[in-house]
């Protein structure tokens, strides 16, 4: 039979480093041969949740959609990196804890440090009123408070995060 596949679930704000921490480890993990895929809350809108949009129902949604995907794939061995902003805590709490061997992955960057770097200028648009309920701004994000990671993206390179992620992940 095949062991369960590990579970790593990247959340927080828009921005803070959880696409380019799930591509890292993604292309690590590849290297290494482990059987692993991505499911990234943008690709993922385009496809599985397209038509969803930012609403709390929505995001719901989207994510236990995400977390269904991740149980069949890693039920049949696959490392899954889920990266979504996940805003609301109870939802994280209900899909992760459906997901055995899952490490819950606090992206964690200032408020102030993700709309300085504002990489696609969402966060200008949003702070003028023109993306309504956009997270961090003029919608929740609710942090987690016991992650199995914590990682200050404002003071570790990626190189260093993928090099605690695969400690936690007992690959290091
Ligand atoms: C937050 C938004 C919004 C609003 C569009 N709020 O940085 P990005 O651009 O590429 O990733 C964000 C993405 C968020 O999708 P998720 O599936 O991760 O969200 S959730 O987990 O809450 O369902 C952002 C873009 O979509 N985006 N409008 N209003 N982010």
């Amino acid at each position: 039979t095949t062991a369960t596949g590990r579970v790593v679930w990247f959340t927080g704000l828009s921005g803070a480093g959880k696409s380019t921490l799930a591509n890292a480890l993604h292309a690590e993990l590849l290297a290494r041969g482990v059987s692993v895929e991505l499911l990234d809350g943008d690709a993922v809108r385009e496809n599985l949740c397209r038509g969803l949009g930012f609403s709390r129902e929505d995001r719901d949604t989207n994510i236990r959609r995400i977390g269904f995907v991740a149980g069949l794939l890693a039920k049949h061995g696959v490392t899954v990196l889920v990266s979504a902003i996940s805003p609301y805590a109870d939802t994280r709490r209900d899909v992760l804890t459906g997901l055995p061997n899952a490490l819950e992955v606090f992206v964690d960057a200032p408020l102030e440090v993700v709309t300085g770097r504002d990489v696609k200028g969402l966060y200008l648009k949003a702070l003028a009123g023109e993306i309504p309920h956009f997270t961090g701004v003029s919608d929740p994000y609710e942090a987690p408070t016991t992650p199995d990671l914590h990682l200050r993206t404002d003071r570790i390179s990626v190189q260093e995060g993928v090099q605690e992620l695969l400690r936690s992940l007992g690959e290091a």
